[in-house]
């Protein structure tokens, strides 16, 4: 598709283009917070783009933003959106019909999209529907406005520029369009940018205001457990300033999932079903849940996407049921392998059967750190599963497990190219100092954190430059599925210096100085910092 080549006369109507997207799309948020909050125009192109996006993009979007992912993912939408509708309005006015063409098709794909979302409602097409129905209806608008939308003579795009012909003045908006014409264009063309960021804003409020999944979660009171945690022993925290502390307050604790919108689930509304190779199929319902005797547990979660040294691994008392003993009423076939479970929007983790019905905590968790899971977390119910990274296991909205086997169904990201199975790897990392932070010379400490999910960490050791191997102090271990503190002194002296640790598992595993990525089964390495001393 060639445009004109003239500059002049392209902003008027990519302003146009502009405005009448930003007021169809922010219409079309609009409908889908009042009537189908998964369908909104934005969460389907980024859900989409998540879903679709290969492996190593996900891991750059992680390395590159952390957590901040998917307010990255939305700002690049918009930004390309900004740019098509541009693109749009200049095409409209050059060669109508066809900017009206871009916004129908665009919107189209959209519509046909959020159909096949998995959490998608009947109308789940209507909310891209309406915003390109409306932002076509502006665009001619705006356009007719500036006297744009009259019979405009195609301009020959050849290659030979100077035979070829100026357009017409009568094409050009601004030679076209008299003063008064072009003051109604502006006060039309801002009013209908402003009615679309209006809309949004209304959008937002409206699903801040209607939260009432966040109403029933405060209102919720945990059952009591009926077997609780031992206390985490004093000496489990060195209560060393900047160090990591043993357990994450929900707030700190990472979250790492493919919802753009936390799914909304309320506990009226929650079940699970066991289904697929099992004798017995069985569904329970939340009340049926709490009325179990809990347990809790304290369990350190990671995510395989955790660099050496990275900060996507958090620890907290978890709140649940075994899902063993769920499994135990379900029944498995003698040649089921794995359990694929599912969440409300999709997602699956397969999980092998063995660690889902061996003695370790493998549960559906309710409560994280005393308080119901936080709705970015899971909210009602997730799984947590000791030694596994969380792509396998630690589904959270899960509404289904269904058993079956490896060789017949595959998770989420074992489809984008992950591993099937996802065993934490042992790890360790320097929280002090940090990385490149200047310190003065003299008596400092050099700390961090472990870990070996089921397995435990027996010793940490430190090296500084090329020096030997020094073992540091380890902190008590609330147990074999948490991370463990460690701390060394240093007397540090004045110049440039570099710090690694490495940290061997209860096993006598020693962890490998081999560095690999993340993907596909998680990073392997040693963490090692920069430390100038003055
Ligand atoms: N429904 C759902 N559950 C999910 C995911 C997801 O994308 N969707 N991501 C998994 C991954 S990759 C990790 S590491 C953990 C992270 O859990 P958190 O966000 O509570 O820390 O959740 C797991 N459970
Ligand atoms: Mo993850």
């Amino acid at each position: 598709m060639t445009l004109p080549r003239r500059g002049a006369g392209r902003a008027a109507p990519a302003a146009a283009g502009i405005a009448s997207v930003a007021l169809g799309a922010g219409l079309g948020e609009l409908v889908a917070a009042l009537l189908a909050p998964p369908a909104s125009p934005f969460a389907v192109i980024g859900g989409g783009l998540i879903d679709l996006a290969p492996a190593w993009a996900k891991d750059a979007a992680i390395g590159l933003f952390g957590t901040g992912d998917k307010i990255a993912l939305l700002v690049g939408i918009a930004v390309v959106a900004l740019v098509l509708a541009a693109v749009a309005g200049v095409l409209e006015s050059r060669r109508p019909p066809w900017g009206r063409i871009v916004i129908l098709a665009l919107a189209g794909v959209g519509a046909v999209v959020a159909t096949f979302r998995p959490d998608a409602s009947l109308i789940a097409w209507l909310p891209a529907a309406v915003a390109g129905v409306v932002g076509a209806v502006a665009l001619a608008c705006l356009l007719r406005l500036l006297g744009a939308d009259r019979r405009t003579p195609l301009i020959p795009q050849d290659d030979d520029d100077a035979a070829a012909p100026e357009p017409r003045a009568a094409v050009d908006p601004w030679s076209s369009a008299g003063p008064i014409d072009r003051r109604r264009f502006f006060a039309w063309t801002g009013a209908t940018a402003g009615t679309g960021i209006l809309a949004v804003i209304g959008a937002n409020l409206l699903q801040t205001g209607s939260r009432t999944v966040t109403a029933v979660r405060e209102a919720l009171r945990l059952p009591r457990a009926a077997t609780t945690a031992p206390p985490v022993p004093a000496t489990a925290e060195f209560g060393i300033s900047g160090l990591t502390k043993v357990i994450t307050p929900n707030d700190r604790f990472y979250r790492i999932d493919t919802a753009l919108i936390v799914p909304q689930v309320s506990t009226a509304d929650w079940s699970l079903r066991i289904h697929g190779l099992v004798e017995d199929e069985v569904t329970i319902t939340w009340d049926d849940l709490v009325a179990l005797p809990l347990e809790e547990s304290i369990t350190t979660l990671a995510c395989v996407s955790n660099p050496v040294g990275g900060d996507l691994i958090g620890n907290a008392k978890w709140l649940g049921y075994p899902i063993r003993l769920l499994l135990e009423r379900a029944r498995p076939t003698a040649d089921a392998d794995m359990v694929l479970s599912r969440s409300i929007d999709g997602f699956t983790a397969s999980t092998p059967l063995e660690a889902l019905t061996d003695d370790r905590n493998a549960i559906l968790a309710i409560g994280m750190n005393d308080a119901p899971l936080p709705l970015e977390h899971g909210f009602p119910v997730r799984m947590v599963v000791p030694g596994l990274y969380g792509y396998v296991s630690a589904t959270k909205w899960v509404t289904e497990l269904e058993v079956t086997r490896f060789d017949r169904a595959r998770g989420y990201w074992t489809e984008r190219g992950w591993s099937e199975r996802g065993p934490i790897k042992l790890e360790s990392r320097i929280d002090l100092p940090r990385h490149a932070q200047g310190l003065s010379a003299g008596d400092t400490v050099i700390a961090g954190v472990a870990w070996q999910q089921q397995v435990g960490v027996s010793r940490v050791e430190v090296q500084i430059d090329d020096g030997p191997w020094q073992d540091a102090e380890l902190a008590t271990a609330i147990s074999d599925d948490t991370w463990v503190q460690w701390r060394m002194p240093w007397t540090a002296t004045e110049g440039d210096h570099t710090v690694r640790c490495r940290a061997t598992s209860k096993d006598g595993e020693r962890q490998t100085s081999d560095r690999v990525p993340p993907a596909p089964d998680g990073a392997t390495g040693w963490h090692e910092i920069y430390v100038p001393v003055f």
